[in-house]
């Protein structure tokens, strides 16, 4: 079955809850069994400054959707939790990026895979090592050669007991 990997982000209105709440509903999705997920991250925004500290996670999802398939499941996820799209780069209470699926390289209108920034955000890349360590993108590139020219500099592990 093929495996997605997906970035998770929150700014807005609890974040921790939002990534948590996220982690489950991806499980819960028609086709797809979430495999694994990271630990908890507080990272600083990458972006206009002035707003919230944000929580990152990955996680790794079997799924039996097409790319856009899924990435449509991930938006109904995103518009539950009322995300609204307005500024670019500004806050929000919950986004979801098709990172990964499978080996594949995708770039159509809606969807470009691996997506497009996941190489230089170190709240990509470290949450991805927790799950797959291992990982080698598409390109042939392994995550352990882009964590080694990756600073952790405004990345933290959140306490995990803190959010039960
Ligand atoms: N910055 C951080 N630290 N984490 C994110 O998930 C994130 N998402 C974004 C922008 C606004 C680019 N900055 C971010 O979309």
């Amino acid at each position: 079955m093929p495996l997605a990997y997906i970035g998770l982000g929150s700014n807005l209105e609890q974040p921790d809850q939002q990534v948590m709440q996220a982690l489950s509903e991806l499980n819960e999705i028609d086709g797809c069994r979430l495999r694994a997920a990271s630990e908890l991250y507080g990272s600083t925004p990458v972006g206009p400054a002035e707003q919230p500290d944000y929580v990152n996670a990955a996680a790794s999802l079997e799924t039996q959707l097409s790319p856009i398939q899924l990435l449509d499941a991930l938006q109904a996820i995103e518009n539950n939790h009322h995300r609204v799209r307005d500024l670019r780069w500004g806050p929000r209470t919950l986004d979801l990026d098709l990172l990964l699926y499978d080996n594949q390289t995708i770039e159509s209108e809606r969807l470009t895979v691996p997506h497009p920034r996941l190489q230089e955000r170190n709240f990509v890349l470290y949450p991805l090592a927790d799950i797959d360590p291992q990982l080698v993108l598409p390109s042939g590139i392994t995550l352990q050669s882009l964590l080694a020219d990756c600073s952790r500099d405004g990345l933290w592990p959140l306490d995990s007991t803190a959010v039960k």
